[in-house]
């Protein structure tokens, strides 16, 4: 019997945590692209945790790059590429903090010279395996080891640092709505130029949750407003992926979660704020710039 999938970017019986969103998402990056693709990963969980077959389940060539220098280094890997006139995606694949913190800067330089990669940052709101030290990430009311009591501040706005680059697509992705994940993967795959996919991945030991509930955490932090499912064409057409009929009052996510444990009233409410304003921010964005030509083409 052949168990072996053909489009898979990691092997089974990998190291990965049991539940790892981030082991999801890549196997579904695999069903939209296929393994026919190399990826430059810096240091974070996807490149210090998926080990065996022997030392590495990667299927598809990595280079392992510093932490701030993922996007620079796959604009390299496609320029290698073109130069021999090779086919196939080049996929920068970054945690949160070599993302939203330290690789801040070149992802920045990278998207303004529009170099021709996908970009995806699978966001565990924490620096993972280094022991869960707090990111600008991480939301408001989570612990980590540097925020015992509950972080203060709020959750930077990485879509809309990425989408104000003028970017051709960028896009959130949840692994709790596979259809929407995987065809937006491949819209990415059609386009030329810097993609930025943003992927929230539930992180069983850090965000203190039951494997299980990796897929349930993942649709309910849609379905509370927590992280909106859109995508946004050229910094001019906005459309909601996924509109749910009413956004779900917060509490049972919190309560999945016990690095929310310590969570208090005025941090509740400040969280339960910006996803507010967040929300109401995304319709009206949709409603100034709405799908059009580019949203109908690959939708
Ligand atoms: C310049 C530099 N500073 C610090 C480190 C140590 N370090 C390696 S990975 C990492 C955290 C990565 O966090 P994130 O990008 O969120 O990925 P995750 O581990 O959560 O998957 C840190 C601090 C490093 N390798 N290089």
């Amino acid at each position: 019997m052949n168990i072996e999938n053909e489009s898979e970017i990691l092997r089974s019986k990998n190291t990965n945590c049991a539940g790892c969103g981030m082991s999801i998402a890549l196997n579904f990056i695999g069903d939209a692209l296929g393994n026919k693709v190399k990826m430059a990963i810096p240091a974070c969980c996807a490149i210090v945790t998926p080990h065996s077959f022997p030392y590495s389940s990667y299927k598809v060539p990595v280079v392992a790059s510093t932490f701030a220098a993922s996007s620079v280094v796959a604009a390299g890997m496609k320029a290698v590429q073109q130069m021999n006139n090779e086919k196939g995606h080049v996929i920068a694949f970054a945690g949160d903090g070599g993302t939203f913190d330290i690789g801040m800067a070149t992802i920045s330089a990278a998207a303004e010279r529009n170099e021709d990669i996908i970009y995806v940052c699978y966001d565990n709101e924490v620096y993972g395996n280094t022991g869960a030290q707090r990111s600008s990430a991480t939301p408001v009311g989570a612990i980590t080891s540097t925020t015992p009591h509950g972080k203060k501040e709020g959750k930077k706005d990485i879509m809309g640092i990425m989408i104000q680059h003028n970017i051709p697509y960028a896009a959130t992705l949840s692994i709790g709505y596979p259809d929407d994940f995987i065809r937006k993967v491949k819209t990415a795959g059609k386009i030329q130029g810097f993609r930025f996919l943003h992927i929230l991945s539930p992180c069983i030991p850090n965000w203190k949750i039951e494997p299980s509930y990796t897929v349930k955490i993942a649709r309910l932090a849609v379905n509370t407003g927590v992280f909106p499912l859109y995508e946004v064409f050229n910094h001019k057409e906005y459309h909601i992926t996924h509109k749910p009929a009413k956004i779900q009052p917060l509490q049972e996510y919190l309560k999945m979660q016990k690095r929310f444990s310590k969570i208090d009233d005025s941090m509740a409410a400040m969280l339960q704020g910006m996803i507010k304003e967040n929300w109401e921010h995304l319709l009206k964005m949709e409603e100034m710039f709405p799908p059009a030509e580019l949203t109908a083409k690959y939708n």
